[in-house]
């Protein structure tokens, strides 16, 4: 497979004006004729049209009404092309396409009987030959013809024009979008779904219609998405003075999607698992996730489709920013600096768990990559959260009206065109008169840059001096790295626990927290910034925020650290510091343990018990905060900060801390328990999700005690559950544990749910990150008959959660984690080659663990390897991983 370059771009040959496409659908086969008018690029280099296409049949071609024959273009290598074009024709492509065969869930697929497409970023060449780029932006007229029964909804892009039968028990339906608009934003639904309704009244005084389409037995599972999407719209007017552009709106949801969710204009898909909620159904999680997609998807119609990507290198440009767009969102809807801070630290821990992983792995790609062989292979957390953490520092460094003045200069620039990360950059520095040039670093270098921080406080001259020096390791085909421009938010906490005023030598700087907090410049590999008039000796709290998506090293004492936990003004930062002292004892234990298995240093475990249980007993503190703090560096998290991984010693290390500190609390975890029951009717807002998750966090502690009291309090929990949360945190509770009732308990589950695929698929994921499943477990589970490769929710459910989110056990030193690994990576290969990458990637990092588990891993990445009829996508992430 060719590695495509981003420096090979090459404008078009010819543009696409119009777009006139009528399908006449049919499960078995679909006809799909195409009208296009094209019109030659005068910067294009050729007058050869060329046409994407895979997978499609080509059933006849005809250029100003003249049939071609075979001689007159060329077909082959997924591509159709026509040379000797005039300047402007019009162009008739008719295909022939097999939906009900599609398993890849690229193109029109069936799913549960109904048809949906997925064409971002190259399936609109499965459905017809066409220039599919995204720099090709075209109005497109689609006619939807099908059977009336069968498929009684028809619905597309943009504006409703016309619907009517045609006899024969067919109906049809013709859709137009006034929109420009790239293939990869196309869109066509048909089947029997119903919707929710609701008209909504715009700042500018216009009413859009906003719809949750969904199977008729989920139609009360709709409110919170319809709730979410009247939020986006608001907060988009208000924050960035965006406005819905379409009459219409639509939501859709359908069980098997390779992702989370997509953007078509005016006609967004949804993942079920991203629209469908009630309190039976749904965790505090699936809520908040629910609104953020929600949120993610209306908020591309700016970014992304009014301003698209010119070619898929710019992906983080649409990405990057939607995704910091949802999190502000997310973050607003909350409200409180408390419920802010607990949104940034979960973005941070994803960002971190991730991100971090995948930035010093074989994949590590900057933000706006140079190559790929398998674009989807590019839709990485690397150009979502670290582009949005992009992003987010020109609005650190710009302040919030001066991001909202380079956003403003964006789309006044650019609406209605394809551009590059570069056009956001000079929009950013325009707007600000500010110079940029550097910034572009963090586009174009991969790697996650280090930030050593060294101070020296003269308690005479009553200065404190802050040195900063950066550094970025060498990734693949990127060996030495220039310093980057980074913002660096700084507090200095004095011995009373308040922020010391601050008085920079030189320039005086903007705050972002008020008088305490200021940031700094980094643009050298080392700099020093000298603090005047410190008259006690300040513990510097830096990074605030998480100002930057860098690694800070400083050395820090415990007591320092203690302190800052209980201190610091900026609340990411006392969770941080809490973090870094546990990840310290943690790390500590699973390196001196290495195959004992014993508890470490109890002076240590002394002082982490005193800060926790300081922590525990803070009842000033938001719940939601409580519970963050609380929770311990996750086992990946952990791994990423060891030279050689043993995932058995760090899980050792994690399990005995927790159970250290659930018998030192025991009190303290029941007292909480109990005071952060919450009331009925069931209500997913954050106050409330907070308490639940902090008791629900209380409850596992406790059942590290596997004793009678604790199996009572889970399965009495359980028993009485009123919601999905409360329930689904009881089960875990008790399957992990050796409680009499876990098996019950789970049949319960099960038999309960049965029917909604939402919540079976967390039955599976229970048991496939449960500390006694091992491969033999995951087997017998694949053989439950609810188990299907087919659905990716499904596979992800168990096999993803298992190789992903159970290191201990997939780990097995007998190597049989990774025979299993090797054989659904090959059997998904051939269904799904999108799911089956992502899987594959769950190995890519073999150089890291000991070579005894490396020996092991070698044969099963080889053996993918070498698999007949692999796909490029798989193909490139274990090339990779061998390299
Ligand atoms: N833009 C889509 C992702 C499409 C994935 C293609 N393999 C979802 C999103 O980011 O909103
Ligand atoms: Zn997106």
């Amino acid at each position: 497979s060719p590695t495509i370059y981003r420096h090979d771009y090459v404008p078009p040959a010819y543009w696409v004006e119009t777009v006139e496409m009528g399908f006449d659908l049919d499960p078995a086969l679909t006809r799909v004729a195409t009208r296009l008018t094209v019109r030659r690029n005068p910067e294009g280099r050729t007058n050869t049209l060329v046409l994407c296409g895979e997978s499609v049949e080509l059933v006849q071609l005809q250029i100003n009404g003249k049939r071609l024959a075979s001689g007159d273009y060329q077909l082959g290598n997924g591509l159709l092309q026509i040379p000797n074009m005039p300047d402007q024709a019009s162009v008739d492509i008719e295909t022939a396409i097999q939906p009900e065969q599609n398993t890849s869930l690229m193109g029109l697929y069936v799913s549960n009987g109904n048809f949906f497409t997925q064409c971002e970023a190259e399936g609109f060449r499965k459905i017809t030959y066409f220039p599919d780029r995204p720099d090709v932006m075209a109005k497109y007229k689609v006619m939807l013809r099908a059977d009336k029964k069968k498929y009684p909804v028809l619905l597309s892009n943009g504006n409703l024009i016309e619907e009517g039968d045609l006899g024969d028990g067919r109906h049809y339906a013709l859709w137009e979008d006034p929109f420009n608009k790239p293939s990869y934003l196309f869109a066509l639904v048909a089947g029997n779904l119903v919707c929710q309704e609701e008209k909504f009244r715009l700042e500018d005084g216009r009413d859009a219609l906003l719809q949750v389409w969904v199977e008729e037995g989920n139609l009360d599972k709709t409110q919170h998405a319809m709730d979410s999407l009247k939020n986006s719209i608001r907060w988009d007017e208000e924050r960035f003075g965006l406005e819905l552009d379409l009459d219409r709106f639509m939501i859709v949801a359908v069980g098997d999607f390779n992702m989370g969710a997509m953007e078509n204009k005016g006609l967004n898909i949804f993942n079920t698992k991203f629209v469908l909620a009630n309190p039976r159904i749904a965790t505090d999680t699936d809520y908040a996730n629910i609104e953020a997609v929600v949120g993610h998807e209306y908020f591309h119609n700016w970014t992304g489709n009014r301003v698209t990507c010119r070619d898929w290198f710019q992906l983080s440009l649409k990405e990057g920013l939607t995704v910091f767009r949802d999190q502000e969102f997310s973050a607003d809807m909350i409200g409180t600096a408390s419920g802010r801070a607990c949104k940034r630290i979960e973005d941070v821990r994803v960002l971190r768990q991730a991100q971090f992983p995948e930035d010093a792995g074989p994949m590590a790609h900057p933000v706006r990559p140079d190559s790929y062989v398998e674009i989807n292979n590019f839709y990485t957390v690397t150009v979502y959260e670290k582009g949005s953490e992009v992003v987010r520092m020109y609005q650190t460094l710009l302040g919030r009206e001066g991001f909202r003045r380079g956003m403003d200069l964006y789309f006044a620039r650019h609406d209605g065109q394809a551009v590059t990360c570069d056009d956001f950059r000079a929009a950013m520095a325009d707007a600000n008169d500010r110079d940029l040039t550097q910034f572009e670093r963090w586009y174009s270098q991969a790697g996650t840059p280090r930030v050593k921080a060294e101070t020296r406080y003269d308690s005479e001259a009553h200065t404190f001096e802050l040195t900063l020096s950066q550094s970025c390791p060498p990734t693949p085909d990127q060996e030495r790295k220039l310093p980057f421009h980074i913002p660096v938010a700084v507090g200095l906490v004095g011995p009373n626990g308040h922020d010391i005023p601050l008085h920079l030598d030189g320039a005086p700087q903007e705050n972002i927290h008020g008088q305490g907090t200021i940031v700094l410049e980094l643009t050298q590999a080392r700099q020093t910034f000298r603090f005047n008039r410190v008259t006690e000796k300040p513990i510097p709290s830096l990074l605030r925020d998480f100002s930057a998506p860098v690694i800070l090293e400083f050395e820090y004492s415990d007591d320092e650290l203690a302190f800052l936990m209980a201190h610091d003004s900026d609340p990411f930062n006392r969770w941080e510091a809490g973090q870094r002292l546990a990840s310290r004892h943690l790390l500590a234990l699973a390196t001196s343990s290495q195959g004992s298995g014993t508890s470490g240093d109890t002076a240590d475990e002394a002082g982490l018990g005193q800060a926790f249980h300081k922590t525990l007993n803070d009842t000033s503190l938001e719940p939601a905060f409580r519970e963050l703090a609380l929770t311990l560096p996750s086992e990946s998290l952990l791994a990423d900060q060891l030279e050689v991984i043993d995932p058995q010693a760090i899980h050792r290390a994690r399990v005995s801390l927790r159970k250290v500190l659930a018998e030192n609390l025991r009190e303290d975890w029941l007292a909480t328990y109990h005071a952060n029951q919450t009331p009925e009717p069931y209500s997913p807002d954050a106050r409330s999700a907070g308490r639940r998750g902090l008791k629900n966090t209380a409850l596992s502690y406790l059942c590290e005690l596997d004793d009678a009291a604790a199996h009572e309090l889970a399965q009495e929990q359980y028993d009485n559950a009123g919601n999905m949360t409360d329930r689904v945190a009881a089960l875990a509770a008790l399957v992990n544990s050796s409680a009499p009732g876990k098996a019950a308990a789970l049949e319960h589950f099960y038999t309960e749910f049965e029917r909604e695929a939402l919540v079976v698929d967390k039955w599976f994921m229970l048991q496939g990150m449960a500390r006694a499943t091992d491969v033999a477990a995951v087997r017998k589970l694949m053989r439950h008959p609810a188990f299907t490769l087919k659905n990716p929710n499904r596979a992800r459910s168990l096999i993803f959660s298992f190789c992903n989110g159970n290191p201990a056990q997939f780990h097995a030193p007998d190597g049989s984690g990774y025979a299993f690994w090797a054989e659904q990576v090959i059997a998904l290969n051939a269904i799904n080659p999108q799911v089956a990458a992502r899987l594959a990637r769950s190995l890519e990092r073999w150089r890291k663990y000991t070579p005894e588990l490396q020996a092991k891993m070698r044969p099963a990445l080889e053996q993918v390897a070498r698999t007949k009829k692999l796909s490029k996508d798989v193909l490139e992430i274990v090339t990779k991983a061998l390299e």
